[in-house]
């Protein structure tokens, strides 16, 4: 394939973004949107036609017929593959749960520097879910039961991962019908891994029930877990006003961005950066005192929770040290590129890695401990003091924009019916109304081989036309962040009739910012409260609801589509299939893709696709809210009937004579 190089403005649709792409051209410095152009995909492997699990190998099956060394077919092939992948996707969120959860067991014994139970009703609430004893117990008492209880998860080898039971209970029987509830969440990961090792599992189908239980394991067991945890620990989000992109970044204080997931030091990073020790340190070094951003899902997590400002989305991290005012990038886990050291080197800037699990060569690196939080965040902090005297010429671009994020599903419980009244039912009833038309979540990464944020964005806004309302994770919610789509006054003349009047009317965005890729439990979460609430169905499968991940790079979006699949969704995935076989080249090397779509449907109700094309996308997307609106003989959609009230009411009689507005509010005479 022929390179091609893109122009700024085709690699991102964000401003901030191009400056800065602009600038690394200038100053002859790489990134991931140059080097995708310069290494081209390799066809055979992204289409999952490659086998490299034996020496044997690799073997590529290209020609119709094919099969590798061993004999495996592109069908076995195409599931180890995707199996393979989504297994490490599984680990990688549930070992964050892992750490939450031995923190929280060190919170609850008093052996966590600096940390409390912040959320003593939520960290009730789940443990109570448990059946651990809440009533006249501290809760560090409770803490330390629910910790155990969340521990013993990963290692359990017979029966079901505890969280299960918090699923839809149609829902719960079909998944133990099939036979897909995970046991253990590390048992399900390794049973991944041998199945798909040389000379095991060579039956698609079979794999891909197994591909099934292990993102049921992150998403019902340790993404599930993590979001739990993060909430007890460090408080449950509600909407608080943060803002987002590289616009954030100050010129008259130390800057330091925390990039990565997990938000155990961030949170001990924030609360370090307001301690007067260290603003007293940072004057002394000229600095007006230390200013945090955050980039990736450990953005989303203090974003949500501190009002802490977003840098930017997964492909910002390069860009954030581009404009030669970052003082530190302080990572811990997933989605860092190794290309930040090297990249730094062309500034001042610090990349401190502090998990011991990452390390990166040429980077700096101060181990984080859950036992001495505080004071390792004290430490990296004066490291980024130091480094503020080194700060050579800077470009900031002045691009931000402003949002609300916060939504948890306890938040969209009480926000649409207050304390004594928190429920559901508004949200059903204009669903089954037609008010809003049904609800898509639209999660996930960026990938430098499309342009940045475009997809999302594009997706994002033709939905909101249609009166879908949207929820949002992970670095998808960033971008919407940045085009000023997370506020609730932003952008509804844009939006659909009846969406617009229910955002008029509860007072929120048409966007609602859920959190980071983790989060997307609280997804499932709202599903589930949704189905209890009544009137749309006995299980997730018939609610009018999409998954989208238009963007996705990671493992770890394989995972969470599966698992969302799983649970009744349809979800969709934007870019290339990893499943896609070479269909003029090998007839039937597409089995694993009708496995994915129709195979599941048949037996979850939901499906997952590959679709490139974002018209298509929201095509399909539409297609799917109508026919589950049928299905529930809801009124079809008609958005002729909406977009009388809520503000353009208020407008409207506003605009009336005194004696007219009397008479239409009260029907008083004129
Ligand atoms: Ni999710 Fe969050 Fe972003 Fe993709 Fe990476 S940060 S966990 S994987 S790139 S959305």
């Amino acid at each position: 394939m022929a390179k091609k190089k893109r122009t700024p403005q085709e690699y991102s649709a964000d401003p901030a973004a191009q400056e800065m792409l602009i600038l690394a051209e200038e100053l002859g410095v790489g990134t991931a949107f140059h080097r995708a152009d310069e290494m081209p995909p390799c066809n055979i492997g992204s289409a999952g036609m490659c086998c490299k699990n034996c020496g044997m190998g690799p073997c590529r099956l290209t020609k119709d017929g094919l099969t590798g060394v061993c004999g495996a077919t592109i069908d076995t092939i195409q599931a180890r593959n995707l199996t393979r992948a989504i297994a490490a996707g599984s680990a990688a969120h549930s070992d964050h749960g892992r750490d939450m959860a031995f923190t929280l067991k060190a919170v609850a014994n008093g052996q966590a520097e600096g940390y409390v139970i912040r959320d003593v009703a939520k960290l009730r609430t789940v443990a109570a879910k448990y059946g651990i004893p809440i009533e006249g117990r501290a809760p560090e008492e409770i803490a330390n039961d629910l910790a155990d209880l969340y521990i013993a998860q990963f290692g359990q080898q017979n029966g079901k991962i505890a969280p299960i039971i918090r699923a839809p209970k149609k829902r719960q029987q079909l998944w133990e019908e099939q036979g897909v509830i995970p046991r253990g969440i590390d048992r399900e990961v390794v049973e991944a891994l041998h199945r798909t090792h040389i000379g095991d599992d060579q039956d698609p189908e079979h794999i891909l029930q197994h591909a099934v239980r292990t993102a049921l394991a992150d998403g019902w067991g340790g993404s599930m877990i993590a979001t739990d945890i993060s909430d007890i620990l460090f408080g449950t989000p509600a909407p608080i006003l943060g803002q987002a992109n590289l616009g954030v970044l100050r010129e008259d204080m130390v800057n330091v961005v925390v990039h990565g997931h997990e938000p155990t030091l961030s949170e001990m990073i924030v609360a370090a950066s307001q301690d007067p020790e260290i603003i007293a340190y940072a004057q002394a070094a000229g600095a007006k005192g230390v200013n945090l951003s955050g980039i990736c899902c450990t953005a989303n997590e203090i974003l949500m929770r501190q009002g802490i400002p977003a840098a930017g989305n997964f492909l910002q991290q390069e860009l954030a040290i581009l404009t030669g005012a970052v003082e530190a990038m302080v990572v811990d886990v997933q989605c860092i590129m190794q290309a930040l050291v090297g990249i730094a080197q062309n500034f001042h800037t610090k990349i401190i890695t502090t998990s011991p699990k990452v390390r990166i060569k040429g980077a700096l690196h101060i181990e984080f401990d859950e036992h001495k939080a505080l004071t390792v965040a004290k430490e990296i902090l004066r490291h980024a003091i130091d480094n503020f005297k080194n700060r050579g010429q800077t470009r900031i671009p002045d691009i931000r924009e402003k949002l609300v994020p916060g939504f948890s599903h306890e938040y969209i419980n009480y926000m649409l019916g207050g304390s004594y009244r928190g429920s559901f039912r508004p949200l059903n009833d204009a669903i089954m109304a037609g008010r809003i038309r049904g609800v898509a979540a639209i999660v996930g990464c960026n990938n430098p081989r499309s342009q940045q944020d475009y997809l999302h964005t594009y997706v994002a806004q033709e939905l909101l036309k249609q009166d879908v309302l949207l929820v949002e994770t992970g670095c998808g919610a960033i971008a919407s962040a940045k085009l000023g789509l997370l506020l609730a006054e932003a952008g509804l003349e844009k939006v659909g009739p009846g969406l617009r009047e229910v955002c008029e009317t509860v007072g929120i965005p048409p966007v609602l910012h859920m959190g980071s890729c983790v989060d997307n439990t609280r997804i499932l979460t709202v599903l589930t409260q949704m189905v209890e609430e009544g009137g749309l169905g006995d299980d997730i499968d018939q609610i009018p609801a999409v998954g989208l991940a238009p963007e996705w790079m990671s493992e770890k979006a394989l995972s969470i589509g599966v698992y969302c699949m799983a649970s009744g969704a349809y979800v969709i995935f934007g870019g290339t299939s990893p499943v896609s076989g070479m269909p003029d080249k090998v007839s039937d090397s597409d089995l694993v893709s009708r496995l994915m779509s129709e195979g599941w449907e048949k037996i979850y109700g939901g499906k997952m696709e590959f679709v490139p094309d974002p018209d298509e996308m929201i095509r399909r997307t539409l297609a799917h809210i109508d026919k589950k609106r049928e299905a529930l003989k809801l009124p079809p959609y008609d958005p002729s009937r909406f977009g009388k009230s809520g503000d353009s009411r208020v407008l409207e009689l506003e605009a009336l004579p005194l004696a007219e507005r009397q008479a239409a509010l009260y029907g008083m005479s004129v």
